[in-house]
């Protein structure tokens, strides 16, 4: 296994807690390495459901490391709130089983506040649909070089000195920019040091503890979040969240170097879904949609919003090996295709006379891209027993061969159901 990167190729929610979950068997670290708790991702084990925002997927695992990279922004609330209801759970989240990196910067609650007075703000066609936890404006100060880091926590003189200049900066913009409430030095800052100090004995050098890690020749899998058509980059920006989601910035968001990361895993989902606004070429408005929403059941795991649905993208699946450097896939949710009489997968997009092969950088053009579809049969038997890829219907496995064929990329790992269980390992 050595170390490896899960990744997801849509737009999120392709179901990477329960590959990581399911990885993490043959890992030492888990480790996230961007995005905050605007991510949810849902596990399934033994029937019982847990769905993680902000700690990794292998924490399940009693004898796993898990670790919070530099490049993760937190909320400490949902943190502390996190571990907590493990610990309800009977399962403790000791600084034994989770280390993070001083250098994650912080979610204040003034991002919150900006975050959502911002969407508020938009007209309808600009809005983004963010998940109001605070993402973009945490990821701003951090470009911006006003951000806190979770390990200034520790240090009250320097966590004062910068909280003033930001509170002063945030208040200004949420009272007189969007006529929203101020939020209060002193409650803030109380807030922030009681998190600091439960906090405090989590903290400490990823990087350094992955270097070291690797060195013993531990397995280290790092744990994306989002998908690549939301990287701040390479996405549908702005229709995209704040941080890079593809999968070098494993290597920039945990300190590790990028000759030591030896396969990148891209999860594709068997269908297309997107939460939040943005452009999504084969997104259905019919019935068929409705379909793999209600089967799937494709509602936001931290914001419970519905998920929109739609076919298969080829181009999404092919910008996904490319800008991941995929070496393998993990397909997931096939069993929810079950039923459908014809299965659709965009091989291209046609824009006006053009024929292309990749996302338009440019967002209106992005906008105006209509799929080229090709059609396959589909399989009528529910697949959520099947363990095995000859038990499959033949149209399961011409379809997942056909995804090989429009990717270049092996599927190594087949999901028909949300349990950890309802898994084929291929490879
Ligand atoms: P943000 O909050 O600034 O990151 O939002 C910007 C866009 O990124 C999308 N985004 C997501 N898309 C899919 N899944 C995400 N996690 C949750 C889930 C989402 C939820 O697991 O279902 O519960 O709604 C996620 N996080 C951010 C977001 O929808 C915006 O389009
Ligand atoms: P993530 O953000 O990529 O981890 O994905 P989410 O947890 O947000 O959404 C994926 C949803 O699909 C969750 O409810 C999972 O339990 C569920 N899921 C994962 N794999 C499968 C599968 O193969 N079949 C079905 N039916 N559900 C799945
Ligand atoms: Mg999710």
């Amino acid at each position: 296994m050595s170390s490896v990167v899960v990744v997801g190729g849509q737009w999120g929610d392709e179901g990477k807690g329960k590959i990581v979950d399911l990885l993490t068997r043959y890992a030492d670290c888990i480790v996230r390495f961007q995005g905050g708790n605007n991510a949810g991702h849902t596990l399934v084990v033994n029937g019982r459901k847990y769905i993680f925002h902000i700690i990794p997927s292998g924490i399940l695992y009693q004898d796993k490391m898990c670790m919070i990279g530099n490049g993760v922004i937190i909320d400490p609330e949902i943190l502390l709130a996190e571990i907590k209801s493990l610990d309800d759970k009977g399962l403790p989240v000791t600084p034994e089983r989770l280390m993070i990196s001083e250098n994650a910067h912080l979610i204040v609650d003034y991002h919150k506040r900006l975050d959502q007075a911002q969407e508020e703000a938009r007209s309808a066609s600009k809005r983004i649909g963010t998940t109001g936890r605070g993402i973009g404006p945490c990821y701003a100060d951090k470009t911006s070089r006003t951000g806190i880091k979770i390990g200034e926590l520790r240090d009250e003189t320097l966590l004062r000195e910068k909280l003033q200049a930001n509170i002063e900066e945030k208040n200004f913009l949420l009272t007189k920019r969007f006529g929203a409430e101020p939020v209060s030095f002193d409650a803030v800052l109380a807030d922030l040091l009681g998190f600091g100090e439960k906090l405090a004995p989590y903290l400490d050098n990823v990087s350094v503890a992955l270097d070291t890690a690797r060195k013993q020749g531990r397995n280290i899998l790092f744990e994306g979040a989002q998908g690549t058509q939301l990287d701040i980059d390479h996405g549908t920006y702005p229709f995209v969240t704040s941080s890079n989601t593809v999968a070098g910035n494993a290597c920039n968001g945990t300190g590790f170097g990028p000759t030591h990361i030896d396969s990148v895993i891209g999860i594709l989902k068997a269908y297309t879904t997107r939460v939040g606004e943005g452009p999504f070429p084969t997104e259905l408005h019919d019935q068929v949609g409705e379909e793999l929403q209600q089967k799937g059941g494709e509602f936001g795991a931290t914001t419970g919003r519905k998920r929109r649905c739609g076919w298969l993208d080829g181009v999404v699946a092919g910008d996904a090996v490319r800008l991941n450097g995929l070496t393998g896939l993990a397909l997931t949710k096939l069993d929810v295709l079950s039923g459908q009489q014809v299965l659709k997968i965009a091989t291209s997009y046609r824009l006006g006379k053009q024929v292309v092969q990749a996302m338009p950088a440019n967002i209106r053009q992005a906008c105006q891209v209509e799929p080229v579809y090709e059609e396959m049969p589909g399989w009528q038997t529910e697949l959520d027993t099947i363990r095995s890829y000859g038990d499959l219907p033949v149209e399961a496995r011409d379809y997942i061969k056909r995804i090989e064929d429009i990717t270049g990329v092996e599927a190594v790992i087949v999901s028909v159901g949300p349990d950890r269980e309802e898994t084929l390992l291929l490879k």
